[in-house]
């Protein structure tokens, strides 16, 4: 009996040892992060936000995509946007129920893809619950003073902290059927050297906007969240020094993705001239802080010219290293993505998704 009793001690203590050798799982974020840099290394991943949801002529309609429609494959990222959570909304502001939202995006983690999530929340400040015109109550609500009522010792604090709560629940309800959470880019307070949201550059300081990216941080990292990779992406300039930059940079502490938004709203000229000379410091930058680097947002709305896609984006992703680049949605009013129904479109995104250096889902998950 003794005998045995020993025996077992010792198996017990062997398996402990056993245990404290063996190395903990990384979090699911760093697994992520490191992903994230080995494809890095492979090309530049193309990414289309809602995806899944809805496409030129169609809405709603399990496994279509435009991008699957037009290339033969799904986007290597897809993006989603939360505004609408933080009232605890069924719906998001583009009409995208937040069940099915959840479900594409295990969806999407689950065939191997990536996942990046955006917010444009109401604001705080002038939101009320009857009906309000657009842009009233909205993140286009571009209100003077709206940082300064939601940092602690603001009338709108508390308030605040309700809608960062319903965000982190939401977030933390990420998870695949074996509990596991699944790990996604996250960049809230994005664009914000624009002026066009609340958290604009001339509607607060830059302390209180470190403060807003912090305090968000904090709330949602709070209570074990290791399954979020944090993304600063401020808007095309063409001009932004890296001073410049680092006024409204949250901190190396805090980051991991630099994301850039660039548009083409103006001549191809200007797009070309003004992103190449952003990333020419960002990338510089990302480089020396060893951080991600991406087009976070990049598109030209209804593509009047389909050879944007290999004549003007493409070479752009082939001079910088640059994780991903993500184009808007293809929404009825104005789509940025391609359109499998015309010719001209599949013919130009065709040369996009076969040139070597673009990277979708069949090219980051080859052993599927
Ligand atoms: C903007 C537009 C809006 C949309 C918002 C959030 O760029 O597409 O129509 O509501 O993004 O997705």
């Amino acid at each position: 009996m003794k005998h045995a009793t020993h025996i077992a001690l010792l198996a017990v203590l062997f398996g402990l040892v056993l245990t404290s050798c063996h190395k903990p799982q990384p979090l699911p974020r760093e697994q992520l992060l490191h992903r994230l840099r080995v494809l890095q290394e492979q090309g530049c991943m193309f990414g289309h936000q809602d995806d899944p949801f809805y496409g030129i002529g169609w809405e709603y309609e399990p496994n279509r995509s435009d991008v699957l429609e037009t290339c033969g494959d799904y986007p290597a990222v897809m993006g989603f946007e939360l505004g609408g959570i933080e009232k605890g909304d069924a719906k998001n502001l583009d009409s995208v129920p937040f069940d099915l939202m959840s479900r594409e995006i295990i969806a999407h983690h689950q065939r191997g893809g990536i996942v990046t999530i955006s917010w444009h929340p109401r604001n705080p400040l002038t939101d009320t619950d009857e009906p309000q015109e657009w842009p009233a109550g909205s993140a286009w609500e571009a209100t003077d003073g709206t940082l300064a009522a939601i940092l602690p010792g603001g009338e709108k604090h508390e308030l605040f902290l309700t809608w960062l709560e319903r965000v982190r629940v939401f977030l933390l309800s990420l998870r695949m059927d074996n509990g596991q959470p699944v790990p996604f880019i996250f960049r809230p307070w994005h664009e914000n050297n624009g002026a066009w949201f609340w958290w604009g550059a001339t509607h607060c300081t830059a302390e209180e906007y470190q403060a807003l990216y912090k305090l968000t941080q904090d709330n949602i990292n709070n209570s074990l969240f290791p399954s979020v990779v944090w993304s600063y992406s401020p808007n095309l300039d063409g001009n932004m020094p890296e001073e410049k930059f680092l006024q409204w940079y949250p901190g190396d502490e805090r980051i991991d993705l630099i994301g850039l938004d660039a548009y083409e709203w103006g001549t191809e000229e200007d797009f070309i001239r003004q992103t190449r000379a952003d990333l020419d410091v960002l990338c510089r930058f990302a480089a020396q802080h060893h951080k991600l680097i991406a087009l976070t947002e990049c598109g030209f709305a209804n593509v009047p010219d389909a050879s944007w896609w290999d004549r003007i984006l493409l070479p752009i992703l082939c001079d910088y290293p640059l994780s991903y680049a993500l184009v808007w949605r293809n929404a009825e009013h104005e789509f940025f993505g391609p359109v499998p129904t015309n010719p001209e479109s599949v013919t130009h995104f065709r040369a996009f998704h076969d040139a070597p250096r673009t990277l979708f889902l069949k090219d980051i998950t080859p052993h599927k």
